[in-house]
């Protein structure tokens, strides 16, 4: 009766919920009854987005996403959990990442001492593929399309170090990092017209290993996402002569309230359209459409943000933060790139603890991603963080 009650009368002033939690009227159910009707029937007069059920515009893939903020006040009995410490070694003689050590391909990884790429002994992408039949035109053959798509894929090893992970590597470290981004980007740029830059980090999100490391493919297409990206900043680029991520980025500045971290070059926010619960958004200030145009200044201040984005994930529920993240910037070839600012996308699934994540099923596969915090009330709750890592505390 409860939780029925409370689910409708969420969204309505105090009063109600004044009634509900008051003892006289625990014990008077059909006075309870009345007083919920009643407000069932109160029309929801000024749309309030802290409030009321709405749907927001993701400007830049096009796709919308339910948010539904009156459910947080939903009872919630499900366990919340926190992870055993987890104590890795300096190396680890049974890590295909650590240097010296041998892969499951049989190469051995040379003994590099910051960062080292090869290519991935399984990619799901190759170089040399045959190219596939058109499919029709017309006819239900058309129903059967498929390319050949020819790609390489290699796996990027951010630190010798098997016990850390990048939030837990320094500035220095990190902008070893950002260096090798920039590296793989201009390397298979030359051959791509695609490069995606990527990490899952954590068991949670697939990662097969705990030594810090991430992917890079560069493949001959553009693929869904950046496809939508590329579209809606081509049309944004026509309709009002500036970057989509540029404006967005000052009208965020400008707001402050989904910001979570910036400095002189760089704007983190949990974005307005966020499906995962804290999600964010990293964009630079200026107008950069690819990694390897950003200065030495602005390769150093993106690794010391980075630290501190990182570090309050991991501060958020006192543990290793799961996520996927990577980055978009224009495709090369002969397209224009004017119109693209380059961007990362943090992607973590965690929604209450350590180990409570959101699930993306039912509405969210068959509908629209659907959200219960806003983006705003997350970003409050990430700009509440501390820049010191709580294993350092
Ligand atoms: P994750 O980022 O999902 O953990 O992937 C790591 C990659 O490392 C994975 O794609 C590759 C796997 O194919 N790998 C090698 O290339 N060599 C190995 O010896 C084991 C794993
Ligand atoms: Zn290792």
């Amino acid at each position: 009766m409860m939780v029925s009650l409370n689910a409708d009368i969420i969204g309505h002033p105090p009063t109600i919920r004044q009634i509900i939690c008051c003892p006289l009227f625990a014990q008077n159910k059909t006075t309870l009854r009345r007083a919920a009707s009643r407000v069932r029937c109160t029309p929801m007069t000024t749309f309030e987005p802290t409030r009321h059920p709405h749907r927001r515009l993701n400007s830049l893939t096009g796709e919308w996403v339910q948010v539904s903020p009156h459910r947080l006040q939903r009872p919630w009995l499900g366990a919340v959990e926190t992870l055993p410490p987890d104590h890795r070694p300096a190396h680890d003689p049974r890590c295909y990442l650590c240097p010296g050590n041998e892969r499951a391909g049989g190469a051995r990884n040379p003994a590099y001492a910051d960062t080292f790429v090869f290519t991935n002994d399984f990619a799901a992408v190759l170089p040399d593929v045959p190219p596939a039949p058109d499919a029709p035109q017309h006819g239900p053959e058309q129903l059967l399309r498929a390319v050949a798509v020819p790609g390489t894929a290699r796996v990027l090893c951010f630190s010798s170090r098997h016990d850390l992970t990048l939030a837990e590597m320094d500035d220095v470290g990190i902008l070893k990092v950002v260096e090798m981004w920039v590296e793989q980007t201009l390397d298979l740029g030359r051959r791509y017209r695609w490069v995606q830059l990527f990490e899952n980090k954590g068991e949670m999100m697939g990662s097969s290993n705990p030594h810090p490391h991430g992917q890079v493919w560069g493949i001959d297409a553009l693929p869904n996402e950046p496809r939508k990206e590329d579209e809606r900043q081509q049309a944004y680029w026509q309709r009002e002569g500036r970057p989509l991520l540029v404006d967005y980025a000052r009208l965020e500045a400008e707001r402050g309230e989904r910001v979570v971290l910036e400095n002189d070059d760089w704007l983190i926010v949990v974005p307005f359209w966020a499906i995962w619960p804290f999600e964010t958004l990293l964009l630079p200030r200026r107008h950069v459409s690819r990694l390897p145009d950003l200065t030495g200044g602005e390769r150093r201040s993106l690794a010391a943000i980075l630290k501190r984005l990182l570090t309050r994930y991991d501060n958020l529920f006192s543990a290793p933060f799961p996520y996927s993240m990577g980055w978009h910037g224009a495709p090369f070839g002969s397209e224009p790139a004017a119109h693209w600012q380059l961007h990362a996308h943090f992607l973590p699934p965690l929604l209450r603890s350590a180990t409570i994540r959101k699930f993306m099923v039912g509405y969210e596969l068959l509908g629209e991603p659907q959200r219960d915090l806003t983006a705003e009330q997350a970003a409050e709750r990430l700009r509440a963080l501390s820049d010191t890592h709580y294993q350092h505390l």
